[in-house]
């Protein structure tokens, strides 16, 4: 018999032996060859079952700056009360960064389920966004964007705000026809709502119109008031400028306080503004307005069934756009009645 025969007739014997002999000793318990999947990022305990009186959502607010925002918070709220959260975390962070990063350290603290963020500018989240990720809490951007890694959040719900600069753009390229220059009174330095109008804006508008200057009013309209007030000292209104593109509404009434005062007329020049609030419909109603771009604040029902969702180990959307439209002067009186904010 060859040796290499003999061999494989032991090692048969021999593995036989080894499978029919009780074992010495007992096996360490061993994981199941196929282990249950591990927890889906943010899933709860109670999850899949989980409800909304299961829900502790952390809503660290920016601020309250306008209509726009006090239309987004009661929208949290209501929905808080209406499906029953167990809590509703809100905080107000007047809009300063440091403010909200505070008030989101605190609710990964308090092992809150989700956080849904209003970024009040787009950069320096990383950090705190990080803090939240290894605490195992998701975060949904809601609103204004974040230039941290998307892997930082679990999505971001909220207005396409470059598509709002360029729906703005393309109202002046109807308004202006053979061109002319405009002001821009622009939100909030840095944050996403700002950028990204801006953006969008130089984007669609027609080369034969120039943006003469472009300032701040950080989205109020105390703020607004006196940039338009030292624009109308510095530019004649009519013959420097035909039109104002404004960032929001309510940065809309605290520049026609100014113009108002300084003489200026409805009609005599061309406004575009954005949100849609009644504050603006208000405005197209007396004839400042020419066009309000829709931005929609009414996120929480939204947001509310994502938080749910992620609680529950569901897989949801990573972008999740608000379908918005513009208004015309025309329809306001009509539709004045009915807005919602
Ligand atoms: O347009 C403005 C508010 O981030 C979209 O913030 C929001 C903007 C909104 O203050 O009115």
């Amino acid at each position: 018999m060859k040796a290499s025969k003999v061999l494989f007739i032991v090692l048969v014997v021999l593995s036989l032996v080894a499978a029919c002999a009780p074992a010495a000793t007992p096996a360490p318990a061993q994981p199941a060859a196929t282990a249950a999947p591990a927890k889906p990022f943010g899933a709860a305990a109670c999850a899949p079952n989980c409800q909304y009186k299961d829900m502790v959502m952390c809503f660290p607010q920016l601020g309250a700056e306008s209509d726009w925002r006090t239309a987004d918070t009661a929208s949290f709220k209501d929905i808080a009360q209406k499906q029953g959260f167990k809590q509703l975390v809100f905080s107000d962070a007047q809009q300063k960064q440091e403010n909200q990063i505070s008030a989101i350290r605190a609710c990964i603290q308090q092992k809150v389920n989700v956080i849904a963020l209003p970024p009040v500018v787009e950069d320096g989240f990383e950090q705190v966004l990080t803090e939240a990720k290894n605490a195992g809490i998701p975060v949904i951007v809601v609103d204004r964007s974040v230039s941290a890694p998307k892997d930082l959040y679990a999505s971001h719900i909220g207005s396409d705000m470059v598509l709002e600069g360029e729906r703005s753009a393309a109202e002046f390229n109807k308004l202006l026809p053979n061109g002319g220059a405009v002001l821009e009174l622009s939100g909030t330095t840095g944050s996403g709502a700002a950028v990204g109008r801006a953006k969008g804006f130089r984007n669609k508008l027609n080369s034969n119109i120039k943006i003469l200057d472009s300032q701040t009013g950080n989205f109020t309209r105390a703020e607004a008031k006196p940039v338009m007030e030292a624009f109308l000292k510095k530019y004649k209104a009519g013959t420097d400028f035909q039109g104002i593109f404004i960032h929001n509404d309510d940065m809309g009434i605290g520049a026609i306080e100014s113009l108002k005062a300084a003489g200026v007329k409805p009609g005599d020049l061309k406004i575009v503004s954005v949100d849609g609030t009644r504050g603006g419909f208000q405005a197209m109603v007396d004839g400042w307005f020419q066009a309000d771009v829709e931005c929609n604040p009414l996120l929480g029902p939204q947001v509310a069934e994502m938080a749910l969702k992620l609680m529950n180990g569901q897989t949801i959307e990573r972008e999740v756009l608000t379908n918005e439209t513009v208004y015309y002067p025309d329809k306001a009186a009509e539709l004045l009645p009915s807005r919602q904010y």
